[in-house]
């Protein structure tokens, strides 16, 4: 078995786009998320297209069980992971702290902080027993600063930030490398999910920017993961041109 990429919440965007960078670059592939059928779908494409073997799970990150269950008992030649991508998360709504609806905060911590937790507590230890292993978190520019309405998900964002700085020191003596990749305004189903499924206001969040894609997102992970083992890319911030901060952005014809 050649190396391992294990990435959560490959049904869309940026994990999809991640697992179709490397399986181009030769990895074998475990893919989650909660859609079973774009999971089916996602595994024929990669062993058609690149020729890889690919494992799929599907589990919802939220439930420590099933996080155990599907990662804490890998098949033997699947438990030698090289890269694990916490990438599932999500955005629920978008209103004051005020008027926020609980259950959209109950599901971006449960994804966002503890999902990745459950899944980073399972494969470190493989890592470790493995002497080897890198981990990215998908952390965003929310995680560096709020804005009005982000409320919790930046919270979220902030914690991940955090846990990616705490991880790298607790894996420090293991060689393991931790990066933390935070994107700005990326064009996915993340605005649509956020938006509770209004396609139309979430295509407006995108108006006049040349939004990031997925494949840019895939483009930067794969960058730091191909570097020479002594380097450890820590933190990227990676936003579209016409985006400075969170709230700083210039659209055309604005
Ligand atoms: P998408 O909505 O396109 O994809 C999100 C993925 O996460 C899906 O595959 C979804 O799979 C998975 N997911 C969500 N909840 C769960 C869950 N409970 N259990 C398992 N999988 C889950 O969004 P993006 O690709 O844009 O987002 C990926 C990550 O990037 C998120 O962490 C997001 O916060 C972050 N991000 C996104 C930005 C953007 O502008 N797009 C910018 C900065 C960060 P399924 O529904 O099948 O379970
Ligand atoms: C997603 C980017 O700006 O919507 O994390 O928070 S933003």
């Amino acid at each position: 078995m050649g190396k391992i990429l294990l990435v959560t919440g490959a049904t869309a965007g940026f994990g999809e786009a991640i697992a179709h960078e490397f399986a181009a670059n030769h990895y074998n592939i475990i893919i989650t998320g909660r859609r079973k059928d774009r999971l089916d779908k996602l595994k024929s494409e990669l062993e058609k297209k690149y020729g890889v073997e690919v494992l799929t799970l599907n589990f919802d990150v939220r439930k420590l069980d099933k996080v155990k269950k599907n990662l804490g008992s890998l098949p033997d030649k699947w438990q030698s992971i090289d890269v694990l991508v916490n990438n599932a998360g999500l955005a629920s709504g978008l209103s004051s702290i005020q008027e926020g609806d609980t259950e959209d905060w109950e599901k971006m911590i449960d994804t966002n902080i503890k999902g990745l937790l459950y899944v980073t507590r399972t494969i470190a230890p493989l890592m470790i027993k493995n002497k080897k292993g890198h981990i990215f978190n998908i952390g965003s520019v929310a995680g560096k600063e709020v804005y009005a309405n982000g409320n919790v998900y930046c919270a979220t964002k902030h914690a991940v930030d955090a846990l990616t700085k705490a991880t790298r020191i607790d894996l420090l003596p293991y060689g393991i490398r931790v990066t933390g990749i935070c994107p700005g305004m990326a064009e996915t189903e993340f605005s649509i999910v956020r938006y509770h499924g209004d396609e139309n206001k979430a295509k407006n969040v995108y108006k006049g920017i040349d939004a990031l894609t997925a494949k840019d997102i895939a483009e930067l992970v794969w960058f730091a993961a191909s570097r020479p083992a002594h380097v450890n890319i820590s933190d990227v911030v990676i936003t579209p041109t016409q985006q400075a901060t969170a709230t700083n952005v210039v659209r055309r014809n604005a």
